[in-house]
């Protein structure tokens, strides 16, 4: 069976702390629709189209963010780079979107009804641009799990882990996001059909970060801008980086 999307009114997230974790127990991602007005998110993907300078190029330009991404340094050998610059990339967010990476995580202590910090030397929240016309459009993003950040220690554990995904500018057409009932380490399966949100500017999707998903691919001249967040469980409270 497919898990279905759940979606929440996020006045009613704000006035009931915990209810998005509550919520992912039996969806496969909870949407918050307008989490944000659509002129805030319109506002925000021009001060990112703004700040062209400080974007970091990933996988040779397929994609790139404003801020820094650990599992595109991770995956292309640049974890050195990432720690090294995570403080800087940290800096051109704030510089861009004031506030924003601060929203993010008290957004998630909202959702799982717990204190959140930053994890010491990591990146804060940051911000993908797939451009029009590049290899995500026209192909879509890769299929995958969010566990990139995850400690050997949470990967044993396995914590409650979330990602935020916020966006800023979806494209023309097209480049929802798909996500199956399948969660990282499972027992090998047939997978079942994905249930698909397509974001409208400010729409805040939550899900699982050891839930299967992947963005569709899109079409028309402007790139698809999200803001995004990971977060885990620890012993004492929750951590996010990105
Ligand atoms: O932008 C999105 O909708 C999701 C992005 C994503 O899955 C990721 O960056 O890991
Ligand atoms: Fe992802």
């Amino acid at each position: 069976m497919t898990r279905p999307l759940a979606r929440m009114a996020p006045e009613a997230v704000r006035a009931a702390p915990g209810s998005v974790l509550r919520a992912l127990d039996t969806a496969a991602a909870v949407v918050l629709p307008g989490w944000w007005a659509p002129e805030r998110a319109r506002e925000a993907a021009a001060a990112v189209q703004a700040a062209r300078d400080a974007w970091v190029p990933d996988f040779d330009g397929k994609q790139f963010c404003l801020g820094r991404a650990w599992y595109a340094h991770l995956e292309t050998g640049r974890a050195g780079a990432y720690f090294a610059s995570a403080e800087a990339g940290n800096s051109a967010v704030e510089s861009a979107l004031p506030g924003l990476q601060a929203h993010l995580r008290e957004a998630l202590a909202g959702f799982v009804d717990a204190s959140v910090h930053q994890r010491p030397r990591w990146g804060g929240a940051g911000v993908h641009v797939f451009p029009a016309g590049g290899v995500c459009a026209t192909d879509g993003g890769c299929v995958h799990f969010d566990h990139e950040g995850l400690t050997p220690g949470q990967r044993a554990s396995r914590p409650a882990a979330l990602s935020l995904v916020l966006c800023l500018q979806p494209p023309e057409s097209g480049g929802g996001l798909w996500l199956w009932d399948v969660e990282l380490g499972e027992p090998e399966r047939a997978v079942g059909e994905p249930v698909e949100h397509v974001s409208r500017a400010g729409d805040l999707v939550v899900f699982s970060s050891y839930r299967l998903h992947q963005i569709q691919p899109f079409a028309g001249a402007v790139p698809r801008i999200s803001a995004t967040l990971h977060g885990a469980a620890t012993p004492l409270g929750w951590e996010s980086w990105f």
